[in-house]
Order: structure tokens, then sequence, then C-alpha cells
């Protein structure tokens, strides 16, 4: 078995990376968010809406991400696949006119994922896309020249575990099928970890952020949060930190995501984490899958992501939406109809999404969401005429946010009534727009 312990300058390359960042390493438990990154904490937020990019050799199986596991292939066997891995058709400048289209500002895509297969040109490996590929190019570094000249930020979702790494071991809740010898140095594994982060914070431009990824296949690891997290800032102060750990947050996390569930909630079982104060982040697929899959053809509407969308917002959360690409490095026509239409959405509908915070108010109809002195009222579900809400505040103004048409506001006790114009045949959400007396 070839091992990813074929490293090309392995720990010499290390050591530089630690003597880059300074050593020792501020511990994050002290962590104080530096101005730039509670100013990009604020960024993150108004921003809302991300594409998340589940892309890697797996694609070319047609069977998601998570393949390797699925169906116990060995990891010298896997190798096989990246041979057969030539994204010919990956054009960086129309995946991020795609995302401004769709109104996103962001995009999170993997790194390197469970596979352990970096999506980058690595120096500590020649598991990667440059060196194993017949394609050979580092496509996060095209994509991050082309988010740079589009003005779209952008994130790295990097997984802790690996599947693929030696020394990744004791073996966690997953991995143990991939033909690895029982032993390794885990000490090595995170001193490699490290110094991938410290490549993609290096060499990438400026990076959004790091999407942390795996860790709940080991939770009692010593896994050295502080050192990374303290690398990590110490490289990029602005850089937002998250993971996906599925519990609270740690020390140095600047973010909080939840999984296929708006925050609060956990339908899908793995969000028992308490909703922190940080600024908040849920993650979805279109279809069922996050990487490609070709036999998923069930497909959310473009309503229903709109709606949900909605929710997150309302819950004060960005919403972070799958594409899982082709192996040939498109993203399917199926996910940019749906993602052009929820752009078309956002054109008419985008200043009641983006730059707002959520709340104050919601109810069985929906949500509400508030910026610059103006509380937007989703109504998601309500045929009715007459809308009774709680008051946000002293209404000046009531307008549909469609087509500015005026709506009768009525102070009753406790609240106020809206009158709403007949709901048009198949709105997805009827936005109000109350300008508040400051
Ligand atoms: O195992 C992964 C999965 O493949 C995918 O990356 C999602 C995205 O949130 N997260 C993991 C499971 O928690």
């Amino acid at each position: 078995m070839r091992t990813t312990a074929t490293m090309k300058t392995g720990i010499a390359f290390v050591l530089v990376i630690a003597a880059q960042v300074g050593q020792p390493l501020a511990a994050q438990d002290a962590y104080d968010p530096s101005p730039d990154n509670l100013a990009a904490r604020a960024w993150f937020q108004d921003a809302k809406f991300g594409l998340f990019v589940h892309w890697g050799i797996y694609s070319v199986l047609g069977a998601g991400e998570w393949v390797m596991q699925v169906r116990g292939i060995p990891a010298d066997v896997y190798e096989g696949v990246a041979a057969q891995f030539n994204p010919v058709r990956f054009d960086a400048a129309a995946w991020v006119s795609l995302v401004k289209d769709a109104g996103m500002s962001y995009i999170t895509i993997t790194a390197k994922h469970h596979d352990g297969f970096a999506m980058f040109d690595s120096a500590v490996t020649d598991w990667d896309i440059v060196d194993r590929t017949p394609y050979g190019r580092d496509v996060l570094a095209e994509l991050a020249e082309e988010c740079s000249r589009q003005g779209i930020k952008l994130f790295f979702y990097y997984s802790q575990l690996d599947w693929h790494h030696p020394d990744y071991f004791p073996r966690g809740q997953t991995g143990q099928r991939t033909g690895r010898p029982d032993d390794g140095d885990w000490q090595n594994y995170l001193h490699f970890m490290d110094a991938q982060l410290a490549e993609l914070l290096t060499n990438y431009g400026e990076v959004g952020g790091i999407w942390f990824d795996g860790m709940w296949d080991r939770p009692d690891a010593e896994w050295a949060l502080e050192h990374t997290y303290g690398m990590i800032h110490g490289l990029q102060p602005a850089t937002l930190v998250g993971s996906n750990h599925h519990r609270d947050p740690f020390p140095g996390e600047d973010f909080q995501m939840f999984e296929k569930d708006l925050p609060g909630r956990n339908t899908a079982g793995f969000n028992e984490a308490a909703v922190s104060e940080l600024p908040l982040e849920t993650a979805e697929t279109i279809n069922r899958s996050w990487g490609f899959n070709l036999t998923d053809a069930d497909y959310k509407s473009a309503d229903e992501l709109i709606r949900y969308l909605v929710r997150a917002a309302g819950a004060d959360a960005n919403f972070l939406l799958n594409v899982g690409p082709m192996p040939d490095g498109r993203i399917q026509p199926e996910f940019q109809e749906r993602l052009r239409s929820v752009g078309d959405w956002m054109r008419t509908y985008g200043r009641s999404i983006r730059g707002t915070r959520g709340g104050p108010i919601f109810g069985p109809w929906g949500v509400s969401t508030t910026g610059n002195g103006t509380v937007f009222v989703h109504v998601l579900e309500w045929n009715g005429r007459a809308l009774a809400i709680p008051s946000p505040g002293i209404v000046e103004e009531a307008q549909l946010l469609r087509d500015g048409s005026a709506v009768t506001v009525q102070e009753v006790e406790g609240g106020i009534v809206l009158t709403l114009p007949e709901r048009p045949e198949g709105l997805v959400d009827e936005v109000v727009q109350l300008t508040l007396a400051r």
C-alpha cells in the first residue's frame, strides 16, 4: 500500500510552519478575537447565504463522499480512483458567477474530506489533486483567484477525520475497513494537519474561514485545538474558525454550525449542542447527498429552499446550501436551476435577508428579520387577510416588499393586526416591511 507518509518535505516543513507562526502559540482558552475577526463575524452575519461544495475524487464513483467507508474500500484500492479524476470541465469563473446569481456571498469548499484527499497542492503529502490526478491542477488556487476577482469570500472545509493517513490512529468510529496497519503516530497526524492548514492559510490569499468536521469520530482524543486554532488566528486573525463537532463551541471558535437543522432543533440527530452567542450557520443539501450521487434525484424545490433560507435568517443563522459537483467539474443542471431560482427571489427580497438579524417576532405564520430600523415580517404560512402579531415597536409605515403597496396596521391589545391582500397563487413568502419609529 502507498501511504500518505510519502511526505515530500515532511517534518522539515512542519518546523518551518511552527517557526513562521512563532512559538509558543497563544492558548485559545484566553482567546480574545481581534477587531478584524469581530468585523469578519459581522460580515458573516450580514452575508446570510453561502454555497457549500463537497467535491473530491469520490465524485467519480457517483455514490456520495462516504463511499470509501460505506463500501469498505481499502486505501490502496481507493487510490486508483484518483487516477480517474479528470474534471476537464471545471470552470472556476462559472462556479463563482453561479454563486453571485444565487444571491450568495461566500463559498465553503472541501479542501480535504474524510478520504484524506487534498483538493489542493499540498507539500506535505502527494495524496493530492496535483500529484495524483491526470488533471494535475490546483482547483482551490483557481477558485481562490476567481473568488477574489468577483468579491466572494472563500472558506475551506477541512476534515480532521482521515480514512487514508496511516497516523490517524487509534482509529475512531469509522475508517476501520481501509486496510491500514494497526499502529500510527497520532502526534505526527496532528503535525500533518497543522501543516496542511498552514498551507491553506498561506497560499490561497484571504481565507474567510476554516470549517472543521470529523472530530466527532474521536470525541475523546487529544486534538490540541488550542494549538491549531491559535496557529490559524496567528496566520490570519480574521479567519473564522468553526467546527461541526456537534458539541457546544470550544474557545477559539468564531461561529457555530448546525447540520440539516435550524439552530435549536434536532430532527437529524446531529445537533445536541445549545445555541451559543456566536454567529450561527446551518448547512443543508439540495437532494439528500453532500457529494455527487448519481442515483439521488430527491431534489428539494426552489420554494422549499427559499423557505429554509428565510427560516434560517429568522433564527439568526446563515444558510449554507450544498452542491456536490460532478467528476467532470460541472455543477449538475438540477442544482443550477434551483440556485438561479433562489437568486431570482433574492433580487426582490434580498433586502429582508442580507444585512439583517433574526427576530424579534415569530409565530406559526412565519418569522421576522430586522435591519436598519426595519422589521421584515415573513409570512410563510398564512392564507387569511388579517394577521395578528406581537408589536415589534411603534410602526410608522407598513408596505409589501414585493411591490411597495401599503399594508394597514391596526393596534390592538398586546400587538398589531396587519391587513394583507389576497395571497397570490404560489407566493412563497409575503414579506411585510415595517418601518419603526426610532
Ligand atoms: O460526515 C460528514 C458529511 O460527509 C458531510 O461533510 C457533512 C456536512 O455537514 N458533515 C459530516 C457529518 O457530520
